[in-house]
């Protein structure tokens, strides 16, 4: 029986030895830009960072417990492991034990709920949406990010509007801000490093605004699954070091849409 008291405990050191390690490899476990194997940031965006911050906290909590928990098992079978004439007390509830392991739970809870809401509502509150003009509609269907930009005009839904299929651009430092369409089922638009996802849902114009201070390539992806080819709803993100090189990305988008002359049919 005392075996177990081993094994649980080795068990709980393979863990402390994860728990340790997680916060320290973006590659490993939160998925960060360019520069994150240099500045040790995880995610390249200010917001991203926050939500790093919050993930490591979390950790930090469910860790504690995780530890100090386990140790208790490990402790609890060694010493009152299975003996020669040892009778095992019974008895019926104890309403001081459940209202410790309600309580503390509870504040747990409570506490981490307060504590994320200033984060949360920076990129979820209607109330601090940037008042800026939509970089790009992107819509989700089955199986790809249809994403329309504004064209020279700078206005949505008019003929010189651009269209890319999962091929998102921005520009580094600007607050960016979308809007997310589905057409058919739910889709969630996901972008991983920087910390964003929101379901697309069919019938609605939703909000998203986020930044991105590191310029490169990021994955867009689909989080929610939408049907048989799910999984080639992959994108990618280009972050613009300036906004004239994005310009000169949508001239060229420009230019290849009027030479090939497709038009993508959008439909509704
Ligand atoms: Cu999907």
């Amino acid at each position: 029986m005392r075996y177990w008291s081993i094994f649980f405990g080795l068990v709980g050191l393979a863990c402390v030895a994860c728990f340790a390690y997680a916060p320290f490899d973006p590659e490993w476990w939160l998925p960060g830009g360019p520069d994150s194997r240099v500045s040790h940031l995880h995610s390249p965006s200010t917001v991203g960072r926050e939500i790093d911050a919050l993930f490591v906290i979390i950790l930090w909590i469910t860790g504690v417990v995780f530890v100090g928990t386990q140790v208790v098992l490990a402790w609890a079978v060694w010493k009152f492991g299975d003996a020669p004439g040892r009778v095992a007390i019974y008895f019926h509830g104890s309403q001081r034990l459940e209202l410790i392991w309600t309580m503390i739970p509870a504040i747990v809870l409570v506490f981490i709920t307060l504590y994320q809401f200033e984060t949360w509502s920076k990129i979820k509150f209607k109330s601090n949406e940037p008042s800026i003009a939509p970089v790009a509609e992107v819509t989700g269907r089955q199986f790809q990010w249809l994403i329309r930009y504004p064209g020279p005009d700078g206005k949505f839904r008019t003929s010189d509007d651009l269209y890319t299929i999962n091929d998102l651009h921005l520009v580094k430092n600007d607050k960016t801000l979308i809007h997310l369409m589905a057409k058919d089922v739910l889709h969630s638009f996901f972008l991983p490093q920087l910390r964003i996802k929101q379901d697309a849902v069919p019938g609605l114009k939703i909000s998203v605004w986020f930044d991105a201070d590191q310029a490169g390539k990021y994955e867009l992806v689909c989080a929610e699954l939408c049907g048989w080819g799910h999984g080639r709803m992959r994108g990618v993100v280009t972050v613009h070091e300036t906004k004239a090189e994005f310009d000169d990305w949508l001239k060229t988008v420009a230019r290849e849409q009027n030479r090939d002359q497709v038009t993508v049919v959008e439909g509704r």
